[in-house]
């Protein structure tokens, strides 16, 4: 059931944001995080919106430097004029909100620069770590006029992947080290990056990760021409953040030119369909199992009456 008066004020905060309003945008996203009803309400007084933004997506194991080196890009970024947002997804902080990336950010970064906005999000306990809310904010974000939008997610499990789907160019951090390049090769790595980044590359070993890197990626079977650079940088200087926002336009240019953008856009919106119809149908399904018809199925299952398939036949059923 629709609340009228989210959607209104879903409306009124749409309004505000399109003439750039922060702390309205803050609200948005804020409701579609909350997901439900309310974030539907909201999205819906979004309309349509053509995908603007470059969506940069930037991976990697905990302490890599994701988060040093996106403060490091934003101010290089906002050097040539762009607008930026920044979403810091936090699979790891299920209580706290998902705050301490982010405000590890908006302390590196011009905090009362206008032109930069930060936003921190807890992925709960999402598949793939990313926050099932990701796709819709990165869409708000789009919307209010920034571009690119850049997403950091901590690389666990499936993140890296998951975030690939969310992303138009990915950006897989690592570390000097002996094992990172095996590692990202073990955990899908090299098929979703599009652009490596050897960070901390003040520390010994960096050239060694670069050639080992690049030997891996050379033997590895790619669908796409693109043939993804290796940097390094040392984000704690900004050493090659320059080249690394290079090639993000590059690989941008690279994806327009070789129609690779559209299809990434529509496998993004494949899979935030497919996460929206599974929100609603987890939604129809915690509904069914509470209840006096629930209670009275759970009890002729117990007592032997009834087998427990023709009882979830008959909610799947009732509830039509
Ligand atoms: N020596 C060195 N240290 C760095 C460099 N980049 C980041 N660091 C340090 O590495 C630590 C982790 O950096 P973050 O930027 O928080 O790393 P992260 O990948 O965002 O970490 P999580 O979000 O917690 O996974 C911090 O102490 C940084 O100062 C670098 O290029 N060189
Ligand atoms: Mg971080």
């Amino acid at each position: 059931v629709t609340d009228p008066a989210a959607a209104e004020d879903a409306a009124v905060l749409t309004e505000r944001i399109s003439q750039g309003d922060r702390s309205a945008l803050a609200r948005l996203l804020s409701l579609v995080e909350r997901g439900g009803d309310t974030a539907r309400d909201a999205l819906a007084a979004l309309g349509p919106c053509p995908a603007l933004a470059h969506v940069v997506g930037i991976t990697g194991a905990p302490g890599a430097g994701k988060s040093t080196l996106t403060g490091a890009l934003v101010g290089v970024l906002r050097a040539a004029g762009t607008e930026v947002a920044v979403l810091a997804v936090d699979p790891s902080s299920p209580f706290t909100g998902g705050a301490i990336l982010g405000d590890r950010i908006r302390m590196q970064v011009h905090e009362d620069d206008p032109g930069v906005f930060v936003r921190s999000m807890a992925a709960r306990n999402h598949p793939g770590g990313l926050a099932r809310a990701t796709p819709q904010a990165v869409r708000v974000l789009e919307h209010a006029g920034f571009d690119p939008v850049v997403v950091e997610t901590v690389g666990v499990g499936q993140s890296e992947v998951a975030i690939a789907a969310a992303a138009d160019t990915t950006v897989v951090v690592v570390n000097p080290g002996w094992g990172d390049a095996v590692q990202a090769t073990k955990a899908g790595l090299l098929e979703v990056g599009d652009i490596f980044v050897v960070n901390k590359g003040d520390r010994p070993g960096a050239a060694e990760a670069v050639r080992e890197l690049e030997s891996v990626l050379g033997g590895s079977a790619r669908r796409s021409s693109w043939r993804p650079p290796v940097l390094t940088t040392v984000a704690t200087d900004a050493r090659g953040v320059d080249e690394l926002a290079a090639a993000l336009a590059a690989h941008h240019a690279h994806l327009r030119a070789s129609g690779e953008l559209a299809k990434r856009r529509e496998l993004r919106v494949r899979s935030e369909l497919r996460g929206m119809v599974l929100e609603q149908l987890a939604a129809r399904a915690s509904a069914l199992g509470e209840g006096p018809r629930f209670d009275s199925l759970v009890a002729q299952v117990a007592a032997g009456s009834l087998d427990p398939y023709t009882a979830a036949r008959d909610l799947l059923e009732t509830d039509r």
